[in-house]
């Protein structure tokens, strides 16, 4: 099959059962598997959004204890015999007594070939309407509290009718609203320097006893049962929509005096563990999110990230490389631990921060990290990116529910010779061990269960496998064997049931050593998806220049072993289609903010890495090398051009996506004509409709993205042009004298600035000297090919591009002249 034909079945696959693999025909052997350099991995969407699959209304047929895998399509069944085998344990289970009737041509829909991923919705309950409890930082200026009260009380109209809401406020001290409370307004105060026991709030909040009555099922479109103490700070929002509206409306800025010289006093971490608290004795495993709204950082008691004092700068990059950090490791060790106690409640937090300066995110990334939290990081709560982005997590499903899961989490069960070694994304272990864990870790491991309490139809994991089998390939059976996963999601649908989401993948199990289906089956881009995880994952412990060595390592070591070419000879290196991109892919990674992490600050590198971890193959790609548009006279809507800053002309305009921000760039030509209104004029039309179409495309792409990026329009010469230049390779301003040095050693480490040519000229030498090969030449038909996919690829969003050509900007005649590629620059 031809690569293009392969991706097109991915892509089905990934529609169908929302998952791609790095490799999509498994090795046979774990001495094979150590070849591949890229390990297994499954990059899966969990909830993807399926409007035609129907939801089954019954619980799963299951293997016996301790398989407990869910009846599905690849499993042997005997109608006559009334039995069918488990594909993972290979045990024989009867059918049960409903299922009398199937035959060939009548089976069940989980039986269905088409029925790889089904979902079951189940007969039990939540045991509580979902739960919303507001945490408003109140130490604003007027506006930004105004734009923030007005979100809110808007919000409310989103939630569904018995979703019970609450409100905690900070400043100074931390505030509980007791809304149940109607005479007026009424609310419990936490001293803000104080850290408070779990126990010590819920004495003070009068909750020391549990409240809920589980056995009492929530009743649709009625408000739900009296909830014992808590329902004094909980309330269906039908009940007390009133009341809270108004506590919101009566929000006043933190009345403490700030001195000038002074940070106001902001106990964020008092707020939340008080927040944390009021959920953890009644609702402990009932769904709820913990939303806070941080409009600074936290200055005062438990979770401080900076002291009040102005002339205190926030710890930069430098101070914590330098460890000249005076709060980071309390901030941290307090957060995490909260973060702890709330995923192991089964609670969401998530974080809104509406400021220019940092609020923290650094220290406070693990309670959204370990709980499937958003984290949305925007300059203030009056920006249209916090109001487009806050409505976006109130979406809902075309039955009006929210697209929004509690309490979830997700087993992976395997075929014997597969095993999972770890998840890398929103989530914890849930520390459970089965035949299916492996003997190594990648990200979180040692676990065949996890736990991501929040979980939402994009929520995306990145799961790494390994082999089992340590000797030859063991092919007893007729034909090749199959490896096989199988992916349970279980979690509270906003509608109140609990429901089951089943995957089950199955894929060719390789031949004897060296079978070319290997090969063939690599997804590069899910493998460059599924590597950035990894790196990501490591930066969050090791040195930036360890992590970089350990990409540039993987990659050289990927290309010794895939590409062609003649022993200690770079020009004849070549690499199969299937592998073109995967270089530009990590060249573009290493290049990012997600490894190169002193151009932004410690909350915005949180933020990136934690919308990377949340993301699907598509979206992840765009982070990582981000898309480049050209718009000109005399052409049809825009052309995809390189990422290079040799796409920069006078009289073109660009339109950038970097996934985070869009940005519209006008050549100095076009500049120029723009502020002359040349627009208005009659007789430039055309121009007027160049200036127009990059809007209109930017328009579209933020349709659906979240968070939504931030906006930028800038002009050749503008200071906002940085953020465009900071992305482009830098062709045209680097000189032949690359400072590689010791080009011979695969410890080698790529300069931070070098282009992607010097690159792919350093990358070739080094693979080619690595080990021997066969010779090929690297062809001018190739280099045809690579562009080819690269257009292909535009069709969905996604422009790639193989920079085998060279660049060249024609300068002379006032720089009008077009940009020309010249290919098969690697010929000779
Ligand atoms: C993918 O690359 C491998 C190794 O270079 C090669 O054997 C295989 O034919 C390629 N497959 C396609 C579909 O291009
Ligand atoms: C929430 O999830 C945990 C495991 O992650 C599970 O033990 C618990 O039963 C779930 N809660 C409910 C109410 O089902
Ligand atoms: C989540 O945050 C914690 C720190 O709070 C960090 O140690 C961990 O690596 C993060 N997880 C991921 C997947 O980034
Ligand atoms: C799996 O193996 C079968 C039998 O050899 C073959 O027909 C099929 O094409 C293979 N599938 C893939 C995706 O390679
Ligand atoms: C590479 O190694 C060879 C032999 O070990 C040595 O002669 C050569 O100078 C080295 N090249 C560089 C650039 O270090
Ligand atoms: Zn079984």
């Amino acid at each position: 099959m031809d690569y293009e034909a392969l991706k097109d079945q991915w892509s089905e696959v990934e529609d169908r059962d929302g998952i791609r693999l790095s490799w999509n025909t498994f090795p046979s052997t774990r001495m094979e598997a150590s070849r591949l350099v890229v390990p297994i991995g499954a990059l899966y969407t969990p909830l993807k959004e399926k409007p035609d699959t129907p939801l089954l209304q019954y619980e799963p047929v299951t293997c016996k204890v301790p398989c407990r895998a869910v009846l599905n399509p690849f499993a042997t069944v005997d109608t006559r015999a009334r039995l069918w085998i488990c594909p993972f344990c290979l045990s024989r289970n009867g059918l049960p007594a409903h299922y009398k009737d199937i035959t060939q041509d009548n089976i069940p829909p989980e039986l269905h070939p088409a029925s790889t991923t089904i979902e079951y919705r189940l007969a039990r309950s939540a045991p509580a309407p979902p739960i919303f409890v507001y945490v408003v930082d109140t130490c604003q200026e007027e506006d930004s509290l105004k734009a923030l009260k007005d979100s809110l009380v808007m919000s409310l109209s989103l939630l569904p009718p018995n979703a019970l809401v609450g409100l905690v406020t900070f400043g100074t001290m931390a505030q509980v609203h007791e809304l149940g409370y109607t005479e007026c307004a009424k609310s419990f105060v936490f001293r803000g320097s104080k850290d408070y026991a779990a126990k010590q709030v819920q004495e003070m909040l009068g909750l020391s006893t549990s409240g809920m009555r589980t056995n009492v099922p929530p009743q649709p479109g009625r408000p739900a049962p009296v909830m014992g103490p808590a329902a004094r700070f909980l309330l269906p929002v039908q009940q007390c929509e009133f009341q809270l509206t108004n506590a919101l409306e009566q929000l006043q800025k933190d009345p403490w005096p700030v001195a000038n010289d002074k940070r106001s006093l902001r106990c964020t971490g008092v707020a939340l563990s008080v927040a944390v608290g009021l959920l953890e004795t009644s609702f402990q495993n009932a769904g709820g999110r913990i939303m806070l709204f941080a409009g600074g950082p936290a200055t005062e008691g438990p979770g401080l990230v900076v002291g009040p004092e102005l002339r205190e700068p926030i710890r930069s990059h430098h101070d914590i490389d330098r460890d000249n950090i005076k709060y980071y490791k309390k901030a941290l060790k307090f957060y995490d631990n909260l973060a702890k106690r709330v995923s192991h409640n089964g609670h969401i937090i998530d974080i809104f921060a509406g400021c220019l300066d940092q609020v923290g995110l650094l220290e406070m990334k693990g309670l959204s990290n370990s709980t499937g939290g958003h984290m949305i990081l925007t300059d203030s709560f009056t920006s249209s990116q916090f109001k487009q982005s806050f409505v976006r997590v109130f979406d809902k499903d075309a039955t009006d529910n929210l697209l929004m899961g509690f309490n979830a989490s997700l087993e992976v069960l395997t075929t014997k010779e597969l095993k999972v070694t770890g998840l890398i994304g929103h989530a914890v272990s849930l520390n459970k061990k089965s035949n299916s864990v492996g003997e190594t870790e990648c990200g979180i491991g040692n676990t065949c269960s996890w736990k991501m309490c929040g979980i939402d139809p994009t929520a995306s994991y990145g799961l790494y496998f390994e082999i089992a089998n340590q000797g030859g390939p063991a092919q007893h059976q007729q034909g090749p064997q199959k490896g096989m996963m199988q992916f349970l999601t279980f979690y509270q649908h906003s509608s109140g049931q609990f429901h089951l989401r089943v995957t089950t993948v199955a894929r060719n199990l390789s031949g004897p050593a060296g079978d070319p289906a290997i090969a063939q089956s690599f997804d590069q881009e899910a493998a460059a998806v599924l590597m950035s995880r990894i790196a990501v994952f490591k930066a969050e412990v090791d040195d930036g220049p360890d992590v970089l060595r350990w990409v540039d390592r993987m990659l050289i070591r990927l290309c010794s072993r895939f590409a062609e070419y003649r022993k200690d000879d770079p020009s004849s290196f070549r690499l199969e289609k299937n592998f073109t991109l995967y270089p530009q892919f990590m060249f573009h990674l290493r290049r990012s903010h997600f490894l190169q992490v002193f151009n932004s600050s410690p909350d915005e590198t949180a933020f990136y890495r934690h919308v990377l971890n949340h993301e699907y193959v598509g979206d992840s790609l765009v982070m990582i090398q981000p898309t480049l548009d050209s718009y000109t006279f005399d052409q049809e809507g825009s052309v995809p051009v390189l990422l290079d800053s040799a796409s920069i002309h006078p009289t073109h305009i660009l339109l950038l996506d970097t996934f985070f921000q869009i940005l519209i760039f006008h050549g100095e030509t076009m500049a120029e004509w723009r502020k002359a209104g040349y627009q208005d004029q009659e007789g430039y039309e055309n121009f007027k409709s160049i200036l127009e179409q990059p809007k209109e495309d930017a328009r579209e792409l933020v349709q659906d993205r979240f968070p939504l990026p931030r906006f930028i329009i800038c002009d050749a010469g503008g200071s906002q042009a940085r953020f465009l230049l900071a992305k482009l390779n830098p062709s045209t301003t680097h000189t032949t004298n690359n400072n590689y040095g010791n080009g011979n050693s695969t410890q080698t480490i790529f300069t931070d600035d070098v282009s992607l040519q010097s690159f792919m000229d350093h990358l070739m030498k080094l693979a080619v000297s690595a080990q021997s090969s066969a010779p090929l030449v690297w062809s001018q038909e190739s280099t045809q090919q690579a562009y080819n996919v690269a257009y292909a690829d535009k069709a969905k969003g996604q422009l790639l591009l193989w920079m085998w050509g060279t660049l060249r900007f024609n300068v002379g005649s006032a720089g009008e002249s077009p940009l020309q590629l010249e290919e098969g620059f690697y010929m000779e």
